[in-house]
C-alpha cells in the first residue's frame, strides 16, 4: 500500500498539514480543484508555510482530481460543506481499504462523506492549530493546538500515526473522538454565533452572560439525550474559560462573516437544532440563536445553510 499523503484543500489547514509532512520527508501530492489552479501552483512552484518570522518554501508536487493512480491515503481539508462532494469525484480512484483523515470542524460532514466512500475508513480528527491564508498558496501558522484522531467505527490506531510525531504534528489517538468532537460544537455553539450577532471578539460576550448561559443549559441536555455526558461535563465553567482565554480572539465564524465567506453553522448550530429535532428535545433558546444568526447571514448576503 502506498504511503503517499495525498491532501485535498490545499487552503490553511491542508497546507499547514502538507508543508510540515513534506518537511519532515514524508510523500506529499495536492489534489487541486482542476487545471487551472494546477497551473497557477505550478507557476509559483510550491506552498510558502510562515512561522513567527521565518518562511520556508516547499515544491510539494500537486494534481488536479483527474490524474491517474489510486490513492490510499487521503487527508480531507475542505470545509464542511465541500468535504463529501469533493470526495465523492475523487471515489473513483480511492483504492479498496483507503484511509481518510477528515479535518472538518463540528458534525454532519463526516457521515456525509461515508456515505460517497463505504469502501474506505474514515479517521475523524479535532483540531485546536490555528491557520490562515495571507495569499494563494501561502499560510500562517497562527495558532499551536492539538489534534485528536480517532474511528469510531474501529479503535485500531493506523500504522503511519507516527508520521505525524515526526512531522512535528502534535496529535494522539483519541477512542472517543464523538465526545471530543461534540464538546467542540457545543463550545462553537455557545460562543460563536453571538460573536456575530454582537459584533465583537470572544471577551466580548463577557458583558452577554445571560445569553450564554441558558445557551449551555440547553447544549448540556442536548448532549445527555445524544449519549454524550462526557461532553456535557462542566460546559459552563469551560465555555467562560475558553472566553476569558481567547477574550482577544475573533471567533472563526465572526472570521468568515467578516471576510465574507459562506460559515460552517450548518455542522454547528445546525447539526445541534437537527439532533435535538430527531431526539424530540425542546430547545427554544438555540432555535432562537439559528434563526437570528439566520437571518443576520442573509441580511448581509452570505449563505445561511
Ligand atoms: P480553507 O478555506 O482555508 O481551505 C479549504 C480549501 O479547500 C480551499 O483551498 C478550497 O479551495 C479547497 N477546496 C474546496 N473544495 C475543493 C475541491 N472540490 N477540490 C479541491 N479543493 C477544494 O479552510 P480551512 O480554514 O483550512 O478549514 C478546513 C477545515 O478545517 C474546516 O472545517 C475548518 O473548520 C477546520 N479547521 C480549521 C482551522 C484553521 O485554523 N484554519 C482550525 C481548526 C479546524
Ligand atoms: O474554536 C473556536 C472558534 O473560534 O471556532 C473557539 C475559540 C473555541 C470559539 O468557539
Amino acid at each position: 500500500m502506498s504511503s503517499t499523503w495525498h491532501i485535498l484543500g490545499a487552503g490553511s489547514l491542508g497546507s499547514l498539514w502538507a508543508c510540515r509532512l513534506a518537511r519532515s520527508g514524508k510523500a506529499v501530492r495536492l489534489i487541486l480543484r482542476g487545471q487551472q489552479r494546477l497551473a497557477a501552483y505550478e507557476r509559483k512552484g510550491g506552498l510558502t508555510l510562515m512561522e513567527q518570522d521565518v518562511q520556508h518554501h516547499y515544491a510539494i508536487p500537486a494534481e488536479s482530481f483527474d490524474a491517474p493512480g489510486p490513492i490510499h491515503r487521503l487527508l480531507v481539508a475542505c470545509k464542511a460543506y465541500d468535504a463529501a462532494p469533493a470526495v465523492a469525484r475523487l471515489a473513483p480512484r480511492l483504492a479498496h481499504g483507503a484511509e481518510l483523515i477528515l479535518l472538518q470542524n463540528g458534525l454532519g460532514s463526516q457521515d456525509e462523506v461515508a456515505e460517497q466512500v463505504p469502501h474506505a475508513r474514515c479517521i475523524f480528527a479535532s483540531s485546536t492549530e490555528g491557520a490562515f491564508r495571507e495569499a494563494d498558496w501561502q499560510v500562517r501558522f497562527a495558532g499551536h493546538g492539538f489534534n485528536w484522531l480517532g474511528d469510531p467505527a474501529s479503535p485500531g490506531m493506523p500504522t503511519w500515526f507516527d508520521d505525524l510525531h515526526e512531522a512535528g504534528i502534535p496529535a494522539e489517538w483519541a477512542l472517543d473522538i464523538p465526545a471530543r468532537l461534540w464538546r467542540k460544537l457545543a463550545l462553537n455553539c455557545a460562543i460563536n454565533p453571538l460573536t456575530v450577532l454582537h459584533d465583537c471578539q470572544n471577551g466580548g460576550l463577557l458583558g452577554h452572560l445571560t445569553e450564554v448561559d441558558p445557551l449551555c443549559d440547553e447544549l448540556v441536555n442536548l448532549l445527555h439525550r445524544c449519549g454524550q455526558p462526557e461532553a456535557a461535563s462542566d460546559l459552563h465553567e469551560e465555555v467562560q474559560r475558553v472566553i476569558l482565554a481567547t477574550a482577544a480572539n475573533y471567533s472563526s465564524m465572526y472570521q468568515d462573516v467578516r471576510h465574507g465567506r459562506r460559515t460552517e453553522v450548518h455542522y454547528l448550530l445546525g447539526h445541534a437544532c437537527r439532533a435535538a429535532g430527531r431526539h424530540g428535545l425542546a430547545v427554544p433558546q438555540l432555535e432562537h440563536l439559528h434563526r437570528r444568526l439566520v437571518d443576520n447571514l442573509q441580511a448581509r448576503g452570505l449563505r445561511s445553510d
